[in-house]
């Protein structure tokens, strides 16, 4: 899938790299890029969310982990691919246990119920097996992704989303940090509540039937690369349920089974 090199010129990869952080940053929507470049390839798509992720480094800002998105079956199933895509996060894109995240500077955000990994040994692919994940993961713990795809009404394909890395925009995770050998990722129960309603339920294996399968298939992706997953890397591993759309105003908890709770407020 992402083996090709480049077809665009690094000037265009820039370009659209420019493009698509500037709506970022500015909250303003954008229609597909794959709509001027239809043709670009897998390479082309990693390469914009490369040149996205130097220009927020370049201005001082610190990566603090990395996600994979699309692992749900559901949302592979309805997306018509039968692999995850991935992203980076930043401190930017930290939201404080508990804290406020202010709706005015995103589009049309999104929040979804993750598993949360943190390593404590560099995993390197291609081959990676969930045993490998489970013996360098740290800790577990719960988090919420906001998701604010920089593209007109949500609407895209895989190649757009990957460029706009993945729809990132923040995150926050919390509860209780537990030994991922303690328990059974596949059962682990989860329940979203916004406004104190649940919105969304689901358990661990909606993600690839078992959330450290995303984990070793992000070690293979960057080991294709030559890269690895350091030590020390937090790791969103995907969406258990549908997005759900949030307002200023709203409050929106994770409680997940064994790991407590996590928060926070749009304002
Ligand atoms: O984190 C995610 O699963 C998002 C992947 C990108 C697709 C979307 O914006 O829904
Ligand atoms: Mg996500």
């Amino acid at each position: 899938m992402d083996l090709d090199a480049p077809s665009l010129d690094a000037a265009t990869i820039e370009a659209l790299a420019e493009r698509l952080e500037d709506c970022e940053l500015q909250a303003r929507d954008t229609p597909k890029i794959t709509l001027d470049h239809p043709r670009m390839n897998w390479a082309d798509a990693y390469a914009v969310q490369e040149a996205i992720r130097r220009r927020k480094v370049g201005r001082g800002a610190r990566i603090v982990g990395l996600k994979a998105g699309l692992t749900s079956f559901a949302k592979m199933r309805q997306m018509g691919v039968d692999s995850p895509i991935f992203g980076f996060l930043t401190d930017g894109f930290v939201v404080p246990d508990g804290g406020r995240c202010r709706h005015a500077e995103l589009i049309h955000p999104k929040v979804e119920p993750e598993l949360v990994f943190v390593t404590k040994a560099a995993l390197a692919g291609p081959g990676c097996t969930i045993a490998e994940v489970l013996a360098a993961t740290d800790f577990v713990l719960a988090g919420i992704e906001v998701i604010d795809s920089r593209y007109r009404d949500f609407k895209f394909d895989l190649k757009s989303v990957v460029a706009d890395n993945c729809s990132s925009s923040r995150f926050v995770v919390g509860g209780i940090m537990r030994d991922a050998r303690e328990l059974d990722l596949r059962t682990t129960g989860v329940v979203l509540e916004k406004n104190g309603e649940v919105v969304a339920l689901g358990a661990g294996a909606a993600v690839l039937g078992h959330p450290a399968n995303a984990v070793a298939m992000l070690a293979d992706h960057l080991g294709r690369r030559g890269q690895a997953i350091p030590a020390g890397t937090l790791i969103l591993t995907g969406g258990l349920t549908e997005a759900v759309a949030v307002q200023p105003g709203d409050h929106v908890a994770l409680h997940a089974q064994g790991m407590g709770c996590t928060s926070l407020t749009f304002v």
